[in-house]
Formats: structure tokens, sequence, C-alpha cells
């Protein structure tokens, strides 16, 4: 199949998700083509099913907002037009659902018919589509796809439940690639430039938004490090990073926090980790913590959104109210304090991982892309 993906380009669950999708469709024998504002940053290599479209915004005098839903739907009429692309898959409903109807719309004037599965993956559903400014047309471009997902059951319910949707919603959860975990990696990993041996890794990645309570991470760490020796690695960059940092000097624990910024070696700092950190207000999923379960680590969040269909209470983890970082450092602590204790939550968080394999989900996408082509 000859499939156009529109995603975010920038580090963020979306954009990660929407790139492995594509790699791995490519593997498989589909071409694969990518438009965007600039190369997604986990698409490395490009091959010869994979393809990328950068859309340009030329800026005039007269703009005070660039018009990018423009281009994009302009760029989407040419490269469909161009290589005969047979479906379209937009990742994250603003602006790309409404900019994928333009493009419907524009190809149907010209008699091609261009079917358009729009995923829903978290804030632009919850934090930013049910703003008063966009409900309206986020509702009528989720209405005028063809076909919806969301990336769990959680999100299906909120979106349901905020906005006027007539269409039925599919679940298919995110996924993993497990294959590339092998036990090789951890040969090569330098453990001790991170953390003495007597010390566990605690790690959190993420965009360090406000929803993501990075704050709520560096309290908890603070109550961990009192009791057993630990140091934190925070992976990342946003705009709460200078407060996290902060905190940490007044806390007086900033030589046992390791602030990285946006890392391309996220496998090789999980593959060292005890303990994953997510207590965000809230996860329509909560690829990260998966992302760190499919390296046996064993994650502490908040029970928020989707993060109870990835994280089993007492099996791959705990789960607790937004904010209670009491209960976190506790509920962290019993598991790291027991090498036994411990070592049953890794295998666990792992076999829970194994079930979002990308071998089982993909062909759920693949099913989906034939039903909307051959419609
Ligand atoms: O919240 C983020 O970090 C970014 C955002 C995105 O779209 O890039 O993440 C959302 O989509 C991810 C992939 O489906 C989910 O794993 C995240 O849980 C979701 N974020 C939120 O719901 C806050």
């Amino acid at each position: 199949m000859k499939i156009a993906i529109v995603c975010y380009p920038t580090f963020g669950g979306s954009g990660v998700v929407a790139t492995e999708l594509g790699l791995e469709l490519a593997r498989r024998g589909h071409e694969i083509h990518f438009i965007t504002y600039s190369q997604p940053v986990r698409l490395a290599l490009l091959n010869p099913n994979v393809y990328y479209h950068e859309v340009n915004v030329p800026e005039y005098p007269l703009f005070h907002f660039q018009p990018y839903e423009l281009a994009l739907s302009s760029k989407l009429v040419d490269m469909v037009k161009l290589y005969k692309i047979e479906l379209l898959h937009v990742h994250y409903a603003i602006p790309h659902a409404y900019a994928g109807y333009m493009a419907k719309q524009m190809l149907k004037d010209q008699g091609i018919n261009l079917p358009m599965i729009t995923t829903l993956h978290g804030t632009d559903i919850t934090l930013v589509g049910n703003h008063p400014f966009y409900k309206t047309a986020v509702t009528f471009s989720i209405n005028q796809s063809d076909y919806v997902t969301s990336v769990s059951q959680s999100l299906k319910e909120e979106t349901l439940h905020l906005f006027d949707i007539k269409k039925e919603i599919l679940v298919i959860p995110n996924f993993i690639e497990l294959d590339k975990n092998g036990i090789d990696s951890y040969s090569s990993c330098k453990r001790y430039v991170m953390a003495n041996e007597n010390e566990r890794i605690i790690t959190h990645i993420s965009n360090f938004r406000p929803i993501k309570r990075i704050l709520d991470v560096v309290k908890i760490f603070y109550k961990i490090q009192q009791e057993i020796p630990a140091k934190l690695m925070m992976v990342g960059d946003g705009p709460e990073k200078e407060k996290a940092e902060y905190l940490c000097h007044q806390l007086g624990i900033f030589d046992k926090v390791i602030f990285f910024g946006n890392s391309n070696e996220i496998d090789k700092i999980l593959s060292y980790s005890d303990l994953f950190l997510l207590p965000s207000e809230t996860e329509s999923f909560g690829l990260a913590a998966l992302e760190a379960m499919a390296w046996s680590v064993p994650v502490i969040s908040s029970n928020s959104g989707g993060l109870s269909e990835v994280n089993f209470d007492g099996i791959s983890g705990y789960l607790s109210n937004v904010g209670n970082t009491d209960e976190m450092a506790v509920n962290a602590l019993s598991i790291l304090k027991d090498n036994a204790i411990l070592a049953r939550f890794k295998k666990n968080a792992l076999t829970i991982a194994e079930k979002f394999d990308i071998n089982a989900i993909l062909p759920l996408y693949e099913n989906l892309y034939r039903t909307a082509i051959n419609k």
C-alpha cells in the first residue's frame, strides 16, 4: 500500500508512534510518505520505501500567523497525485485532521478519493482540542475522517464525553519494538557513568511540560534518596526544566540528579534503570512508561487517563492519585529496597510490555488500511 503519514516531527509520543509505525510498515514492503515540517527525530535513515516531504511555509509580512494547514493540505494534494498515494493517516487531530479534510476535498474535486484515518493521541483531545476556540473545527474534522482510532480505551471514552462524535472510534493501543531490546545491548553499557554500583537508578523521560508534573518527580526522588543510595536521570527538555533544577538545588540533591536534555540514548538509559517515574496530571496512554517496561523497568505512575491500561497496579509497578508523592515514594521504596521484589516487578513489567509488541499491534493498522482502501 502507498500511505501518507502526517505527524509532529518533534520529541513527543505521537510523533514517535507515527514514525515507528511508518518505518515498520516500510520494512513490511509498504511505501511510506512522511509529510511534515521537518524530518521526524526518529527517522534516522531513509530507505527505498520511506519518503520524506517537507512542508514549507513562506514568510510574508502580512501574516501574523503562518498558514501551516494551507501549506500542508497543498503539499498533501501534490504528493498524493505525484506518488499515487492510496491512503492518508494523520496523527494528532490538530491541525492534521483539518488539513487532511481540506486535502480530501481538493482531491475529490479532481475525481480522486483519498481515505483518511485520524489517530487521536491525547492532548489533541484532553487539553488543546477541547479549548472552545478549537472545538468546533476539531469535532468537524474528526467526524469527517473515514476512520478514527484512539490509543487507549480511556481516550476513546474521554473523546466521546467531550465532543459530539458520530464516528465509531477504534482503540489501537501504542506499541513497542521489543526485538531491539536484546541482551547484547546490556553488555556494552557503561552504567558507572551514571551511578555507583550500590546506587539504584531512577529515571523520568518527558517533554517537561506542566502536565508531566516533573516537580513531583523531584519530590518523590528526594524521599527515595533519604532512605537508599540512588541517582535520578531526568531526560527531556521543556518549560518546567528550570523549576525542577531549582528545586533540586533547594533540596540539596543536585549532585544526585543528571539532566540530560533531549537524548537519542533513551534505550541505553532505560537499560540501566531500576525504576521509572511518571506522575503526570494525565496521560492518554503513557508511551514512555511502556518504553521503560520494555526494558524491564517497573513504573511508579499516577492513575489518571489510560495509565492503568499500561501499568498494572501491584504487578508492573504502582499507581497513585495525582500529586500523592508520599504514597508514590513509599511504593517506590517497597520495590527498590528488596532485590527479590525488584526482580519480580522487573519480570512482570517485561511480560506486560510484550502484549504491546509491534508485531501484535501493527496488523491492526494494516487491516484498517486495507478496509479503508477497498471500501
Ligand atoms: O504528552 C506528550 O508528551 C506528548 C503527546 C504527543 O502527542 O506527542 O503525547 C500523547 O501521545 C502519546 C502517544 O500516543 C501518549 O503516550 C501520551 O500519553 C499522550 N500524552 C498525554 O495524554 C498527556
